[in-house]
């Protein structure tokens, strides 16, 4: 068992089974009129492992994004701004500016101009209220200076108390230059932050990371014959000695189908999934995102697509012995994903995911889940892209689970069906990363 698989069991098990001689004990009984603040004071108290963010530690230097500048030019913001930026500038002039140019614009167009009343734009206020900053006095050069007064180290402590958050995985694509300089030396040594092996670069585009292998002495073909499977096998070998990560990851297009004649397919069959296997790590499919449907736009020019699910429920009954999470981009592809989750025990569905994180969908969607799979989903993660980011996504999606559990619990004691706080405790705790992080390790689900 890895340390990690133990400190999650430990976690549990504490909170369950605490009564004095070592029996169970299940707390204080609720009444209907203390649901509402019990499931407040969980949500408050339980710490967030965040499972998918673009965060880095702060050994990758420049690589992790933090203050007022960064979380203006946000992607979800700039393809605000761009709708809205009438003939002020046109979207080529606004990349070439540097990026506090940037961030005055969309200050200017979101913020000065009219009400930040978009998800994004308020999570800016939110941010900025939370670390004491007024958002109310529009004063960016003000914002400005606090951020320039302060240690990345204390921030960081700062945010991660905020937010509540104890576990940030990261996203760690092998073939990014900027990361490299950290896996050479040693790997992360902040043990808050948790690497995950994205394998975009592999799965989405061959000729490419073919020719990076290649460049790396791994003898691989373009149309991946001859004994490309076992060098790719070999390349993932040596990224997982070096990284350790939680996971391997791939977010994919809503054309993606497994079974099929593809590439993509054999990479998967040939490669991916029996050096899962054999390193017992799950993969996460993150389905549904059509990139670039406006190139101009760059990182903010991805879209949506509706996918077709079969190849989740193809992938999980054809490796029983794989873990699999899960989350689709698609709001049409959500209520099935939830169905085909209560058919495969090594499936586990987790957040909602980037368009589907506005409070009105995530709020729908998690109660559907619930309802359809009670405990055995993960209902959030935060993507964030910003450090500061995390105050906001966090206090938003703890608002939404109040309401959600909220309802539910107390619907539960309607019925006839005792509760207490400590079994609340722990089951919300499950709810915000504990529970994907049992099934990441292994300590739950799959077999
Ligand atoms: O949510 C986002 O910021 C997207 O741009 C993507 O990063 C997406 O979450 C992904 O991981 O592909
Ligand atoms: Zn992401």
């Amino acid at each position: 068992m890895t340390p990690v698989t133990r400190e999650f069991e430990r976690s549990h098990a504490d909170r369950v089974n605490e009564g004095p001689g070592g029996g169970v004990s299940e707390g204080t009984p609720l009444g209907p009129a203390q649901v509402e603040a019990c499931v407040q004071r969980a949500l408050q108290t339980a710490p967030v492992h965040d499972i998918h963010t673009h965060l880095y530690a702060p050994q990758f230097g420049d690589v992790l994004l933090w203050g007022i500048d960064d979380l203006l030019t946000y992607h979800y913001l700039v393809a605000e701004f761009f709708r809205v930026a009438g003939q002020e500038i046109t979207i080529e002039r606004f990349w070439a500016l540097p990026k506090p140019r940037q961030s005055d614009l969309v200050w200017k167009h979101l913020f000065v101009e009219r009400s930040p009343i978009s998800e994004a734009a308020r999570g800016v206020v939110t941010c900025l209220n939370k670390l004491g900053l007024e958002a109310g006095d529009r004063d960016l050069a003000g914002y400005r200076r606090y951020f320039a007064n302060r240690s990345l180290a204390s921030h960081l402590d700062e945010v991660l108390a905020l937010s509540g958050v104890r576990t940030i995985v990261m996203t760690n694509d092998p073939f990014e230059e900027r990361e490299q300089a950290v896996w050479r030396n040693g790997g992360v040594i902040d043990d808050r932050f948790r690497p995950a092996l994205r394998l975009d670069g592999l799965l989405n585009d061959w000729p490419t990371a073919g020719r990076l292998l290649r460049d790396q002495g791994y003898a691989v073909e373009p149309d991946l014959s001859g004994s490309t499977a076992e060098m790719v096998r070999r390349f993932l070998d040596a990224w997982i000695a070096r990284m350790r990560p939680l996971y391997l990851a791939a977010s994919l297009s809503p054309d993606f189908r497994y079974p099929d004649e593809s590439g993509l397919t054999r990479l998967l069959r040939d490669c991916v999934l029996p050096v899962a296997r054999a390193h017992d790590l799950p993969v996460a499919l993150m389905i549904g995102c059509r990139r670039q449907i406006n190139p101009h736009l760059r990182l903010a020019g991805d879209g949506v697509g509706h996918a077709d699910l079969a190849t989740s429920s193809n992938l999980c009954l054809a490796y029983p012995d794989v873990r699999f999470l899960c989350t689709v981009l698609a709001r049409e592809n959500q209520h099935e994903l939830a169905v085909i989750a209560r058919k495969f025990r090594n499936l586990h569905l987790f957040g909602c995911w980037w368009f589907a994180n506005t409070p009105s969908l995530a709020e729908e969607i998690t109660r559907m889940r619930v309802e359809l799979l009670g405990h055995s989903f993960t209902p959030q993660h935060s993507d964030v892209r910003v450090l500061d980011q995390l105050i906001y996504k966090w206090s938003d999606t703890r608002a939404m689970l109040a309401r959600v559990l909220t309802d539910k619990y107390a619907a539960l004691l309607a019925a006839g069906w005792p509760l207490t706080d400590s079994r609340v405790v722990c089951e919300v705790e499950d709810f915000l990363g504990a529970g994907a992080m049992k099934f990441i390790t292994g300590a739950t689900a799959g077999d």
